[in-house]
């Protein structure tokens, strides 16, 4: 099941304020999912994505059918159960992460056949395969499986004919892949997936072929694959708002927040990247005012938050049960944590970016709301300029 309604939209870009309803809950959009691969979203627990306001987390196909396996998620009756998150969950088809197998694969029309890399087992994904397996995990959002076209291969450009070969093979791949849902009665939603690499005309054939299928929704992936940024920014301008309008619109795998903000001014309705979490883990923290990175001398003896606009705990603290404040947590403490290699350092900072997505795009949703979406995107602008 899903359902989709507009509630408003902005007149001066293709941004729009949606809510998502699905078999595990309402979604306000535009929004950021969070990425939880293995069925975590690393080092966050679930009541602290609840606390954050996080309404949607992804999963991934490939990695939860090595590793916990089928048995285990078909004994839990899905993934929701298992990792303790009753709200909706998006997964991957896994075509994206074999891909990123490199070598270690061979890529036919008939799917994909690849050692595990946990255990050297010969394992083969297809159409059917990732269906049967987002079935048994009971995702609200299931992507088809689909090729990710690269941008290079070892310095060769991709070329047109190459990135045409590749997106006939994921449109046929939409097609099993909705054969297979069909025949396996999943109750939830499958998104297509556009392709065509960094060539418009090849993104319009894409999408025409999707949406004649009548999808409940359309995902654009091929992006953010190492591509010089204007051509990023080409596509993102060229294919969201082709897609229909009443139907939600997923950019995969993108991006920084200002290609958030840039995406839902293209018409994109959800977002999900692994840069807020991972750059977590590495020290480099979002803020209101800029980026900024903890490891720097200059934090050493800082007794301020990382953003004194931010309501998230590792800024704000938490409020005791006798109603005093705990305070937040000093840039300080969080250069201290992460000198030393304590686990709670990538804790806290995962906790802060992931506020600052989630955040963001609440801002987003409330300007749009309002009518005050292009005054939001300049202020953002001048405010990330600034400075930490
Ligand atoms: N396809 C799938 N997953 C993805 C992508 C894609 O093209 C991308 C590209 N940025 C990220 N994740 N299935
Ligand atoms: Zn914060």
């Amino acid at each position: 099941m899903l359902k989709f309604d507009v509630l408003a939209k902005d007149t001066s870009s293709h941004a729009r304020r949606g809510t998502l309803t699905l078999n595990h809950g309402v979604v306000q959009t535009p929004i950021f999912m969070p990425v939880g691969t293995y069925g975590t979203v690393k080092g966050v627990m679930p009541r602290s994505l609840e606390e954050m306001g996080a309404q949607i987390i992804l999963g991934n196909t490939f990695h939860l059918w090595m590793r916990p396996g089928l048995d285990v998620m078909q004994s839990f009756g899905g993934l929701h159960d298992f990792e303790r998150w009753n709200k909706p969950i998006l997964t991957d088809s896994g075509g994206f992460q074999v891909w990123s197998l490199g070598a270690m694969r061979k890529i036919t029309e008939e799917g994909v056949t690849f050692a595990s890399p946990v255990n050297g087992d010969k394992l083969f994904m297809s159409p059917e395969v990732s269906m049967q397996i987002q079935t048994t995990l009971n995702s609200d959002i299931v992507m088809q499986l689909d090729e990710c076209t690269p941008y290079e291969t070892k310095g060769h450009l991709t070329t047109e004919a190459e990135a045409r070969k590749s997106m006939e093979m994921s449109r046929r791949w939409a097609v099993r892949s909705k054969d297979e849902f069909a025949r396996l009665e999943n109750p939830n939603a499958l998104f297509g997936i556009v392709q065509g690499g960094m060539f418009t005309n090849l993104r319009q054939e894409s999408l025409d072929a999707l949406v004649e299928m009548n999808f409940p929704g359309y995902a654009v992936g091929g992006v953010s694959v190492g591509e010089p940024k204007d051509q990023m920014l080409e596509i993102m301008a060229h294919t969201p708002h082709r897609l229909p309008e009443h139907k939600p619109r997923y950019l995969m795998g993108v991006g920084t927040p200002e290609d958030l903000v840039q995406g839902v001014a293209d018409g994109v309705d959800m977002f999900d990247c692994v840069m807020p979490t991972r750059n977590a883990r590495n020290g480099t923290l979002f803020t209101r005012f800029g980026d900024l990175k903890i490891r720097n001398a200059r934090h050493k003896a800082d007794h301020g938050p990382l953003d004194s606009t931010c309501t998230c705990y590792t800024c704000a603290g938490h409020t005791r049960p006798d109603g005093t404040s705990s305070g937040g947590f000093s840039r300080a403490y969080l250069h201290h944590l992460d000198r030393c290699g304590e686990m709670l350092g990538p804790m806290l900072t995962t906790v802060h970016n992931l506020h600052y997505y989630l955040n963001l795009m609440r801002e987003v949703r409330e300007a749009l709301e309002v009518g005050q979406f292009g005054a939001f995107r300049a202020k953002f602008k001048e405010d990330r300029a600034r400075g930490v």
